[in-house]
């Protein structure tokens, strides 16, 4: 077996990473918007709506929203087949709750998704990219409100209408399971606007909010089938392996129970139901959760069509506490795993822990995957005019090559990689500029200054060949 034809080699952003304009054409404020710059190990600040004299990297970004045309034509001559994007919610409902969408949000995906095709590059979109209205933080305290899940189905079907000949590709939440990091608070608010009061139990409302996601989803999926069949509408996974320490058994059982708690969420997109794992966690933690009849037969009617999901890196875990629930704390209990290197941001470089996360996934779910994030933040030198970044090659090209490996010699069924953040953009975990995943340069540092000019780096050529030959050639 080798890779289909028809993959889909592509790129991948999120609108709030990259179009700027934040309150241009009726566009309100959302999560990102509330979100000022950190730095490496310095989480950034939520603030009570938009204050005066703070630094929000999301509300220019690079500018994207204005300068589209010339960008797109730079991504038709690195050659991608497909561009995966998010559309921002608060373009098409401002503040979340509104009956009708704003036009002018809706005309400007129109003209960007027009653009593309008219390269031939097939858009692929997210719904909901840590992103959502911050009005839904304020006024219903974000997804641990049922409402949500009728105001997100109804953001989901004016898009599948309004798209429905133009986009055939779609996930519905960003990296849903990054919430299983509960503990911190960028997770929960990027994921799901939660904030919380001192003494709340953090895991309980997130577990209920990942409940009204998921029916959200699921209910997303069978409404898009119904208005196009031909619809792919896949979850979005962050997948970061967890390894056990040793071979102690102990340490063997405590990865295998910390996997339930991070990927359980694509056990119910994938399955339609809760595997009993997890409503035995929720008994034994006395969690009672609001999951009704109804949205059971939700859930059951709107599985998945693929697993869409990112891969940066692995974690690993050791059993520390010798209880019997071998109770995971995501935020405390991950170690370093001394085989591997890892990036200036702290992240494990394991290029076989793709291929390893492949095949998990296709055996659990027996479902067609796609690879829509992976890449290599770093800091970038401009040295004569040019960035020699053969550190990101490297990565992408190790990476690449498990992956083939997974479909040649596994026989894994995947539609495409599309690898993150190949314009540079603000990161989501620091908003830095400084953490770079491009293959094109925009010139913009962490204060906001710069000419936003495009440029390309060495990766720009590299890769072009590598799609040009369908990864013959890394
Ligand atoms: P940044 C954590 C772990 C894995 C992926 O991340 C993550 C995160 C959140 O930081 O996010 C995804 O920009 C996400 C993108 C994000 C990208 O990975 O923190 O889907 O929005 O930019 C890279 O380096």
């Amino acid at each position: 077996m080798t890779l289909r034809k028809d993959f889909l080699w592509g790129g991948a952003v999120a609108a709030h990473q990259l179009e700027g304009g934040w309150n241009e054409d009726g566009k309100g404020i959302s999560v990102a918007d509330v979100m000022t710059v950190g730095a490496n190990g310095v989480e950034r600040r939520i603030t009570d709506g938009v204050l005066p004299n703070e630094n929000y990297p999301n509300h220019e970004a690079i500018d994207f929203y204005h300068r589209y045309k010339e960008d797109v034509a730079l991504f038709a001559e690195l050659g991608l087949k497909c561009f995966r994007t998010s559309i921002a919610w608060t373009r098409i409902f401002p503040k979340g709750d509104e009956t009708e969408p704003n036009e002018a949000g809706l005309q400007f995906y129109d003209d960007l998704f027009d653009e593309c095709l008219k390269y031939g590059i097939e858009p692929v979109i997210t719904l909901s990219h840590f992103e959502m209205p911050y009005h839904l933080v304020t006024a219903y305290g974000g997804w641990r409100n049922r409402k949500l899940i009728d105001f997100f189905v109804t953001f989901a079907e004016t898009v599948f209408k309004r798209y429905k000949n133009k986009v055939k590709y779609w996930m519905t939440f960003n990296e849903i399971n990054n919430q299983s990091n509960f503990l911190e608070d960028f997770a929960p608010f990027t994921n799901s606007g939660l904030r919380f009061t001192a003494g709340e139990d953090r895991e309980q409302i997130m577990y209920q909010a990942a409940h009204y996601e998921l029916v959200a989803s699921a209910r997303a999926v069978k409404i898009g089938h119904e208005i196009n069949p031909d619809f792919q509408i896949g979850s979005m996974i962050a997948m970061c392996p967890i390894y056990p320490a040793t071979m102690k058994p102990r340490d063997i059982m405590k990865a295998q129970v910390a996997m339930q708690r991070r990927y359980w969420f694509s056990d119910v997109h994938a399955r339609g139901h809760y595997p009993s794992y997890l409503t035995a966690y929720f008994k034994r933690r006395g969690y009672h959760i609001d999951i009704t009849s109804e949205d059971k037969q939700d859930l059951a009617a709107g599985t998945v069509d693929y697993i869409g999901f990112s891969y940066y890196m692995s974690f690993a875990v050791k059993d520390t506490d010798n209880g019997a629930g071998f109770d995971y704390d995501e935020a405390r209990e991950l170690i370093r795993n001394t085989y591997v290197e890892a990036s200036e941001w702290g992240w494990q470089i394991d290029p076989l822990g793709l291929r390893y996360a492949m095949n998990w996934f296709a055996e659990r779910y027996e479902l067609p995957l796609f690879i829509v994030e992976n890449g290599f933040g770093a800091v970038d030198e401009v040295v004569d005019g040019k960035i020699y970044d053969d550190y990101r090659i490297n990565y992408l090209k190790a990476h690449i090559e498990q992956m083939k490996d997974a479909v040649e010699i596994d026989g894994v069924d995947l539609l495409g990689y599309t690898p993150w953040g190949f314009i540079d953009l603000v990161s989501a975990g620091t908003g830095e500029m400084k953490k770079r995943y491009g293959m094109i340069y925009v010139d913009k540092d962490n204060d906001g200054n710069g000419t936003l000019n495009r440029s390309k780096k060495e990766s720009f050529e590299w890769y072009q060949r590598v799609i040009a030959s369908n990864g013959e050639i890394l």
